[in-house]
């Protein structure tokens, strides 16, 4: 493809305002399917925890084909956790769209993105999307937008953008929102007119930058980016380098370009073009796949740094071994040391103290998303609180924070606030939106750490809140952890209905009868401060006499089930996360009571 007709665009955005519904809508009206097609919704979201959860987790990119332009368009992750990977694929990109809801407007995180697409440079056409909605007020909106850009200081020629309104959900978008939308006819026409083609050197030697990573059961490791100059084949010998020094050999053996979300194999492609390289098995976000004679790296953008830490250890319960695949901690440090290669948010060290490793994340959903994702692929491990990364400077500890933005309804605050006090925020602003209250905080990420549950809980699902990374600032001292104890399994067998029943009035429980418990482990939350060691496990003494309606008494309080998130957000730091294929126990980190007397008077 000539390169004057080619268009690399990057779709960013906050969580939710449309970003995956876009690229279906541009997919579906390029003529990418057959009319009798049957196409999944958010097709891009192919992750089973992205179709779960209904959000996007990994950036992906799908290409087609517009009158006779190729537009490569790259989806990316609204969710700050996932943050890292927005900074890594817009070095694919020549220019982005910059979604933002015509109700909501920009939020923090349209903040953020927009941030790193004006570090590099790129021209924006901001997109407001979802004018359909009653409550959209879009020339408010385009004048945030345009305050979001000035206070972001974007050179003139940016702050000139270019605009058009869409409703992606109904498959439309016009340049003057008061007009009826037919298409997506004039966001193409937008596209390939503002949008500017990729200027880059096809006679000069190959440099492709690895920008997303994945992989395939079938294909192995396979490698995207963009080819920065020169022409890559099968075939062709290549190195593989970071710095230019360091070179790693290696041989295209096979290349694909995108069609959809699908790649078909091709033999060439040239500058400016995105592509799939599969098996280069050893290779790394952020390398450079370069001529052998001239192996001049890419550079790549920094990352911010990682904010949340967690200790991932191999499982040594009573019960370790009998439901994953991957065990021991070899199996471990391999599939960890694997996702760290193709995401770069994340860093893995092994701990000094025991075996294990620690891994530093954006978050506690980024980190919350790996756990899961290797619970499924039959990994079995233990994890600890999450911890926030502290540092010093100048003699003085400081702590990491963030600016949260919360909606919610009137009959909330006075809770919500009063919860956020405890975890010691500080209110920046307030003030009444439609029909909803917005509040601005800056917490330390401490603090926020297992807000989520709670604010769920007291706005009864009702509010939205989301927070971004604001930076590091005076450590803010001691924060109230849990309130209240535990209650822990007395002896390994299995739970009773008879059991549980005496326990109900002792605290709130998250097992059911029989299930199979160990010592030590966790069978709920105490009513008061202190931890309680039970007996779970009680049998009824049989007797030959049947008190009248004695048998009808154990009737049950649904145990209540925490998802994941909420056991992290739970645990204290002398406890841990069971992780299996099939479940998910809490336990104590020492087993046995007089092992943990001993270990509170020693003062660990
Ligand atoms: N009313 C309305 N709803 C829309 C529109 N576009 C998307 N939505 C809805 O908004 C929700 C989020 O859409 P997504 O496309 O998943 O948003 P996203 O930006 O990809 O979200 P993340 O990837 O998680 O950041 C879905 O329920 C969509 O149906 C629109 O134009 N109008
Ligand atoms: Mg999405």
């Amino acid at each position: 493809m000539e390169l004057s007709k080619i268009r690399n665009i990057a779709i960013i955005a906050h969580v939710d305002h449309g970003k995956t519904t876009l690229v279906d809508q541009l997919f579906r009206q390029s003529g990418l399917f057959r009319d009798n097609q049957v196409v999944q919704e958010r097709m891009m979201d192919s992750m089973d925890q992205e179709r779960e959860r209904g959000i996007t987790i990994m950036a992906k990119n799908g290409a087609f084909l517009y009158k006779d332009y190729l537009i490569n368009i790259i989806d990316t992750p609204g969710h700050a956790d996932f943050g890292g990977q927005v900074e890594c694929v817009l070095k694919m990109s020549d220019g982005v769209l910059l979604l933002v809801d015509a109700a909501e407007g920009p939020m923090p995180q349209t903040y953020f993105v927009l941030k790193k697409a004006l570090n590099q440079s790129l021209p924006v056409m901001v997109v407001i999307n979802k004018i359909d909605k009653p409550s959209a007020r879009c020339d408010e909106v385009v004048n945030e937008v345009f305050d979001l850009m000035v206070r972001l200081e974007a050179p003139d020629h940016i702050l000139d953008f270019p605009i058009i309104y869409a409703s992606a959900r109904d498959g439309f978008a016009v340049n003057d929102y008061k007009e009826q939308g037919k298409n997506m006819e004039p966001l193409f026409e937008k596209i390939i007119n503002c949008m500017p083609a990729p200027k880059l050197d096809r006679s000069g030697h190959t440099q492709m930058l690895v920008s997303l990573l994945s992989y395939s059961s079938f294909l192995g490791r396979l490698a995207v980016g963009k080819i920065f100059s020169g022409t890559i084949k099968t075939n062709q010998d290549v190195v593989v380098t970071r710095d230019g020094v360091n070179l790693k050999k290696s041989r295209i053996t096979k290349l694909y370009e995108f069609h959809g979300n699908e790649m078909q194999p091709i033999e060439e492609a040239s500058a400016g073009e995105i592509v799939a390289v599969a098996g280069i098995e050893d290779i790394v976000l952020g390398e450079t796949i370069a001529d052998p004679e001239h192996p001049i790296p890419v550079s790549s953008p920094d990352i911010d740094p990682p904010t949340i830490s967690m200790h991932f250890l191999p499982n040594d319960s009573p019960f370790s071994g009998r439901e994953g695949k991957f065990v021991n901690s070899r199996h471990l440090k391999e599939r960890l040391y694997k996702e760290a290669l193709s995401d770069v948010a994340l860093k893995i060290e092994p701990l000094q103290t025991e075996v294990g490793y620690c891994v530093y994340g954006r978050g506690e959903l980024h980190l919350s998303v790996l756990i899961e994702k290797m619970r499924r692929e039959g990994y079995e491990f233990q994890v600890t609180k999450p911890k926030v990364i502290f540092k010093e400077v100048d003699g003085k500890r400081m702590e990491p924070y963030e600016e949260l933005t919360l909606d919610i309804t009137e009959d909330s605050m006075g809770k919500i606030m009063e919860l956020l006090g405890e975890r010691k925020g500080a209110l920046l602003d307030m003030h009444k939106g439609n029909d909803m209250l917005r509040l601005k905080y800056k917490i330390t990420t401490r603090g926020l750490l297992g807000f989520k549950t709670d604010f769920m809980t007291q706005t009864r699902g009702m509010g939205t809140m989301n927070y971004i990374f604001w930076g590091y600032d005076t450590y803010l001292g001691e924060m109230k952890g849990r309130k209240n104890g535990v209650l822990i399994v007395m002896e390994t067998g299995v739970t009773t209905p008879y059991a549980l029943f005496g326990l109900q009035d002792r605290g709130r429980l998250i097992l059911d009868p029989v299930e199979k418990v160990y010592k030590g482990q966790i069978v709920g939350e105490h009513t008061r401060d202190n931890d309680l060691v039970v007996n779970a496990t009680r049998e009824k003494k049989l007797t030959n006499m049947r008190a009248a309606g004695s048998d009808d008494a154990t009737i049950l309080i649904p145990a209540w089930k925490m998802s994941l998130e909420e056991c992290l957000s739970f645990i204290n730091d002398d406890e841990l996360v069971e992780v299996t294929p099939q479940s998910i126990r809490l336990r104590k980190k020492l087993l046995d009571e007089t092992a943990r007397k001993q270990a509170s008077r020693s003062g660990n």
